[in-house]
């Protein structure tokens, strides 16, 4: 299947080793999605952890959920896995001596919380508790290493999950960075973050995998020549070359000129 990204191939081309799945916290096989959407739960605000917030499953993807805050607008959903400890069936706030509380940004007047409430409680979906599963342990310690690659969640466009290669490690924390897009969607967490898969997660669990961006690797070639300046310390991921060895051969693309500059929007 030209076209279509396969790791296999990918990773023959490239090189680099996919980092072992004892490095990550996700189960051995990714878990059954029996959610549907319109379905209510409670969740844990994003924007204020402290708050437990009724949400609504307004979409999946494999076993992702796309949640919306009620109360909320529709510009602040997120994506939550079907096994994340932030997810519990409703009552499990209150039945644990605890109280629902309006999301950040709530668009009503704060003292029509509660009839807001029992509102939009009343007659709902409520998503069953056989849907949610368990949190899988965490592993005890950070054994990713630089250059092992990985499927991450694009924390700015986070309904994709795209190939990553670990740049750097530092304590319990690591750096994932997006082949082929310059270090623009690059970022630092910790090594038991649940956006991080193994290299072949998307393909089992009917998850989309994004192919690899093209800045760094289709008409940037690594050799001696023509160097070029880049500002920062924005690696040209995933390739571990230095500044010196980097080059841009002539070969004109038909918009894009690929400049350092540019925008990786
Ligand atoms: N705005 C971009 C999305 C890039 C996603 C990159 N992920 C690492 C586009 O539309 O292509």
């Amino acid at each position: 299947h030209p076209g279509i990204f396969n790791w296999t191939d990918y990773l023959t081309e490239h090189g680099g080793k996919p980092a072992p799945v004892t490095c990550f916290k996700q189960p051995a096989a990714p878990p059954p999605n029996n959610f549907c959407i319109g379905m209510k739960l409670e969740a844990s605000d994003p924007r204020n952890l402290t708050s437990t917030c009724i949400a609504t499953v307004v979409g999946m993807q494999g076993p992702r959920l796309r949640l919306r805050l009620d109360g909320s607008d529709n510009t602040n959903d997120f994506w939550r896995l079907v096994d994340s400890g932030d997810l519990h069936p409703i009552g499990y706030c209150e039945k644990n001596g605890g109280l629902l509380q309006p999301p950040l940004g709530f668009r009503m007047n704060p003292s029509s919380w509660p009839h807001y409430l029992q509102k939009i409680l009343n007659g709902a979906l409520l998503a069953p508790s056989s849907c949610f599963i368990k949190e899988p342990p965490t592993p005890q310690r950070n054994t990713f290493q630089v250059g092992m690659k990985l499927e991450a969640v694009d924390r700015k466009n986070p309904h994709l999950i795209c190939p990553a290669t670990i740049g750097a490690v530092n304590k319990d924390q690591i750096h994932v960075t997006f082949d082929g897009w310059r270090g623009a969607f690059d970022y630092w967490c910790r090594y038991d973050s649940r956006d991080l898969f193994p290299v072949g997660w998307c393909a089992t669990s009917g998850h989309p995998l994004q192919p690899p961006g093209h800045k760094g690797s289709s008409n940037i070639k690594y050799s001696k020549g023509e160097q070029i300046m880049r500002s920062g310390n924005v690696a040209p991921s995933p390739l571990p070359v230095s500044n010196a060895q980097l080059t841009i051969t002539t070969k004109p693309t038909s918009t894009n000129q690929n400049s350092p500059g540019s925008s990786h929007l």
